[in-house]
């Protein structure tokens, strides 16, 4: 497809629901943003396809053209690995010199490991499924519609069930050697929280060795290096990708001796939603009975696995740094984990949006917006400008909205759409805000923003 057929096929506008001025816009932003079959994050920061992102703008996509975003996510899985694992990032040949760094040399990954696919060329991490969602979400909105929809969208559930299911037992078995239920990072990276404070002790924890020099690219795209990481987050980010690549990217090795191996709480929480999805799409396709036990299973011990983490002080799920055998204590978004993998008692609902409303979270009286910071601005990690350290992000405004909606708090899953399609409408389609003024940060035309704000709007109350 050509870059110029794109704007004809964003056509069929979703439901707006107030916020009129929004739908159009945002997917304005998704079409600039469109790249042959598939959408950059953002215009020149990130000229590559991301893993999430590419989830969520399908999820976004599915109720604006269907096509687009089955395209969307055929193309990110192109580049699978063997293992079953969808790398962080499928590298776009045609991006320009010196646009993002790391880069497809850096990673080196077909070259290091045979489980690295043969054609495009990706990193070697990964990052939250949330595709499964995004596969649901798509066979949902053909519902309904003509014949010849529904069955294009059935023929792309069948066609890519199987990639799913290898990639969630991916994470099921390799990612969590220990059978706990949560999985293990290697990278901030692969969490999508980068710079979060919730990495902050595990990472102090290593001591740097030689990394090879490198440009920061990603310093030129924003308005203020404080929006970004520092170069000294930079440093250990790249010396952990140093060693991956000395152990050829193997998951027993790095198991051995990596020196960062970190359960996620969020990441394990979109597992288990995931599943979810994945076993409501294995229904569908009358899958064998074995593969949704299987599901079954993983679903069960998800939710198992962060309830082991809950911390009755904080009321929130911790981290788990798994070489220092201890839970790592900062107040961050990804605490409202179990919310996200659903399936909670009331007093455990409770406690979750006790902490929401407090002080430390979404109840701060000083928010421009009624949305919950990244990191608590309780916490001595905060900073309102910082990249994942406190601004608040639209995904995962998105997340807590559609977590609220499934365990039935439908008003304050409300309150979460109308602030965020407030703040969107002021502030544009930025990929961050400044908590306490609303100042749009980062990239101004993220693709993920726009992508969600579709699905808001469309969705409105319903699952
Ligand atoms: C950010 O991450 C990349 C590295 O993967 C970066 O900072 O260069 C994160 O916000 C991540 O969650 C997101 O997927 C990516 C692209 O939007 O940008």
């Amino acid at each position: 497809m050509r870059e110029e057929e794109l704007p004809e096929s964003l056509s069929e506008g979703p439901r707006t629901g107030g916020f009129d001025g929004v739908n159009p816009l945002a997917t304005d932003v998704l079409r600039r943003n469109g790249v042959k079959s598939w959408t950059k994050p953002a215009p020149s920061l990130y000229p590559h396809q991301w893993s999430w992102d590419s989830a969520f703008i399908a999820l976004g996509l599915a109720h604006v053209d269907n096509r687009r975003a089955t395209d969307e996510l055929e193309t990110l899985f192109t580049g699978q690995w063997s293992t079953g694992k969808i790398p962080h990032i499928v590298f776009n040949p045609e991006a320009p010199e010196e646009s993002y760094f790391p880069d497809a040399e850096r990673w080196n990954s077909s070259a290091l490991s045979e489980d690295a696919p043969s054609g495009p060329r990706t990193s070697g991490l990964c990052q939250p499924p949330v595709h499964a969602i995004a596969v649901r979400r798509i066979w949902q909105t053909s519902r309904g519609k003509d014949e010849e929809r529904v069955a294009r969208a059935r023929s792309f559930l069948a066609g890519n069930y199987r990639r799913l299911f290898s990639w969630h037992r991916y994470l099921a078995t390799a990612r969590d050697p220990e059978g706990s239920g949560l999985v293990t990072i290697y990278h901030p990276w692969e969490s999508g929280t980068d710079n979060s404070p919730r990495w902050d002790a595990a990472l102090d924890r290593i001591s740097i060795g030689e990394v090879p020099s490198y440009p920061r690219y990603d310093l030129k795209h924003v308005s203020d290096p404080s929006h970004r990481p520092t170069d000294s987050e930079y440093d250990r980010f790249l010396w952990l990708l140093e060693l991956l690549k000395r152990v050829h990217y193997d998951e027993a090795d790095i198991y051995a001796r990596h020196p960062f191996l970190v359960k996620d709480v969020l990441f394990s929480a979109i597992l288990v939603a995931a599943n979810e999805a994945l076993l409501e799409i294995s229904e569908v396709l009358e899958a064998p009975r074995e593969d949704r036990e299987l599901i079954e299973g993983w679903i069960e011990r998800g939710r198992v696995g962060l309830e082991e983490q809950w911390d009755p002080n904080l009321g929130l799920c911790l981290d788990h740094d798994v070489l220092a055998g201890e839970p790592l204590k900062v107040r961050t978004i990804a605490g409202f984990a179990p919310l996200i993998a659903g399936g909670l008692d009331r007093p455990r609902l409770r406690d979750l949006l006790g902490t929401l409303d407090s002080q430390a979270f979404a109840g701060n009286p000083r928010l421009r917006y009624r949305l919950p910071p990244s990191t608590s601005p309780e916490e001595p990690g905060f900073h309102p400008r910082s990249y994942w350290r406190g601004p608040v992000w639209p995904v995962a405004n998105w997340l807590l909205w559609w977590s609220l909606l499934r365990a039935g708090e439908s008003e304050r899953a409300q309150g979460v759409r109308r602030e965020t399609l407030e703040e969107l409408s002021e502030g544009g389609f930025a990929e961050y805000f400044e908590p306490f003024t609303g100042e749009a940060l980062g990239s101004k035309e993220q693709s993920w923003t726009a992508a969600v704000a579709l699905d808001m709007l469309a969705t409105g109350g319903a699952d």
